[in-house]
């Protein structure tokens, strides 16, 4: 059976990582139009440059919790028949164990240069304007997608939430398009669709099932019960 789980900032959460709406609108003390848009970047690079390489250097800092290691056994269990498409930029996912994931938002553990389109991985800072290691010039950004551009491997997804019998949703409040649109589109495909989330998301009323609780508990509950 082919399953797409779609997950969000919640999934992180129990890891330590801060979700980005459950801080009272702003989002480590910043406001978003200033550190997660190009203008931003524009008006104050910086900023942003300081932003994003605190939360690169944080990842060091938290470890994969027991819904990301639920994902990884799923993953073993199901294989090229499961996809997991991430609205984080974290790298949680991949430390533990998966290796089918799709970062439609981007990663902090990438760069991209915005003269040649060089998307290394990159764990140090941005601040100190480094070179390219494609072209040598310092034009390097967080490859992350800010609000106004176009998320990554859309095509690939959108294939893969109209080909899947399941769509599960983990830990996103379904406040940013086009990732909140994937459980409408999965349900007019003709699949289940599945929302574990701490509380109500704002696509909610779009899933067959709802469960209610923190993710580190409704992941594994959920894969037990799937592989059985
Ligand atoms: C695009 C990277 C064009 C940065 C992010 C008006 C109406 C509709 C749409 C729009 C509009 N105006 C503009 C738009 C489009 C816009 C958008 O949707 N805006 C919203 C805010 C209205 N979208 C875009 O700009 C996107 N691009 O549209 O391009 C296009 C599109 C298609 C084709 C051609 C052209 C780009 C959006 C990407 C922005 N970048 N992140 C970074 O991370 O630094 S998005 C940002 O929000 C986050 O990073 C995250 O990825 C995303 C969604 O947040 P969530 O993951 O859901 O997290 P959140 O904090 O919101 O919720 C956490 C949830 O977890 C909560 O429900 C909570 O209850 C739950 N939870 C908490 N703890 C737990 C838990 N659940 C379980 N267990 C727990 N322990």
């Amino acid at each position: 059976m082919r399953v797409v789980v779609l997950t969000g900032a919640g999934i992180s959460a129990e890891s330590g990582v801060a979700t980005f709406r459950d801080s009272d609108g702003l989002w480590e003390g910043h406001d978003v139009e200033d550190v997660a848009t190009p203008e931003g970047f524009a008006r104050d690079p910086e900023l942003v440059h300081r932003f994003y390489d605190a939360r690169r250097r944080g990842l060091a800092l938290v470890e994969p919790n027991p819904a990301h290691q639920a994902l990884a056994a799923l993953e073993d269990a199901l294989g090229e028949d499961l996809l997991v498409v991430t609205q984080n930029v974290d790298d949680l996912h991949e430390r533990a164990g998966s290796h089918r994931v799709v970062h439609m938002h981007g990663e902090l553990r990438r760069a991209r240069c915005e003269v040649c389109g060089a998307r290394p991985v990159w764990d140090a800072d941005l601040l100190d304007a480094p070179p390219c290691p494609a072209c040598g010039r310092a034009t390097l950004r967080p490859d992350v997608v800010w609000f106004g551009e176009v998320p990554y491997e859309l095509g690939l997804i959108d294939r893969a939430v109209t080909g899947c019998a399941l769509f599960v949703a983990v830990g996103t409040s379904g406040a940013v398009y086009p990732a909140a649109g994937y459980v409408a589109l999965a349900a007019s495909s003709g699949a289940r669709t599945l929302e574990l989330n701490l509380g109500p998301s704002a696509v909610s009323r779009y899933f067959d099932e709802v469960r209610t609780g923190p993710a580190a508990q409704l992941v594994p509950q959920w894969v037990a019960e799937l592989v059985g």
